[in-house]
């Protein structure tokens, strides 16, 4: 497939997308979101692929839906169900989905479906410039792309709510500081950051890894016993693995493991 508005390139294991409509602030149409789930499908089934990482394109990380598209001037509304369940919720789930580790690097300003692709990934890094904005109310919307489910999780009711009914935008300290991405950065070292980030865990244990994020998604909804449950098999299935045997013999050996992802 030829991509036009997002970017994919492979590299060392590393599939990185960038999301590239960069004079609208990377926000989605139609044509970006298909781009953007085909370029994770490749992620999800490519066994060469260890690692993605998601970022944007020029000064902003994604500003959500492409309100162009979604109400044109002076023509009917689009069909907004229909954007949801054909552009965001298949990212959402791929992104869950994809047993290898997502990591997306903020760039930019991240506002509506853009916060939430964020949020949705495994490890989020930002400059320490951005802000993350929950846009939706500002126009009428109710937040989607998964934020309502993720956001609570991270940084609990009374700031998901504060967020979600004010549309304030929070700076990546405040962010990081109530645990809702990892690590922040200046904006010049982000993408190397990023990059060397996810080079590191595109030679880990890929297996182990996507087991692992198999476990979290789940624990999500789960109860004490059947996570306990789901990790007993999930470990049987991780100790069968070449990498198993690997990481072992080099720890004996006292040397650096080679993973292969097997
Ligand atoms: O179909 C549906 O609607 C359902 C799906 C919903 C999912 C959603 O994501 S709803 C939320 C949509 N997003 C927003 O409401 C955010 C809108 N954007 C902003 O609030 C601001 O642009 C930002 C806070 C993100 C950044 O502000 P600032 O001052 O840095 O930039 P700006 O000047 O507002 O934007 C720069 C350009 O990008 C500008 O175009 P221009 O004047 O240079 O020609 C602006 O119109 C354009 N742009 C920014 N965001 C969007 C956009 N164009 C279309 N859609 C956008 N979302």
């Amino acid at each position: 497939m030829a991509y036009q508005f997002v970017k994919f390139t492979v590299e060392a294991g590393v599939g990185t997308i960038v999301l590239n409509r960069p004079e609208v602030l990377n926000s989605f149409h139609r044509p970006m979101g298909r781009e953007f789930q085909k370029a994770l499908e490749v992620c999800r089934d490519d066994p060469a692929l260890r690692a993605v990482l998601i970022t944007g394109e020029g000064r902003a990380f994604c500003a959500g839906q492409d309100l162009a598209e979604a109400a044109p001037p002076g023509k009917p509304l689009a069909d907004i169900r229909s954007i949801v369940e054909q552009t965001y919720n298949p990212a959402i789930r791929l992104i869950r989905a994809i047993e290898k580790p997502v990591v997306c690097a903020v760039n930019g300003v991240a506002a509506g479906a853009g916060a939430n692709i964020a949020l949705s990934c495994d490890i989020v890094l930002a400059s320490e410039k951005v802000s993350f904005l929950q846009a939706f109310c500002h126009i009428g919307l109710v937040p989607d792309s998964g934020g309502t489910f993720f956001l609570p999780r991270l940084v609990g009711l009374p700031r998901a709510a504060a967020m979600m009914l004010l549309g304030e935008k929070i700076p990546a300290a405040e962010a990081l500081g109530m645990g809702m991405i990892y690590k922040v950065y200046p904006p010049e070292s982000l993408p190397e950051e990023a990059l060397k980030l996810a080079r590191h865990l595109a030679a880990q244990p890929t297996r182990g890894l996507g087991l692992t994020k198999r476990l979290l998604n789940q624990s999500l909804q789960n109860d004490l016993e059947t996570q306990l449950n789901q990790e007993a098999e999930l470990q049987a299935a991780a100790g069968v693995t070449e990498d198993y045997q690997e990481g072992v013999q080099a720890f004996l050996e006292k040397r650096k493991a080679n993973f292969k992802g097997r």
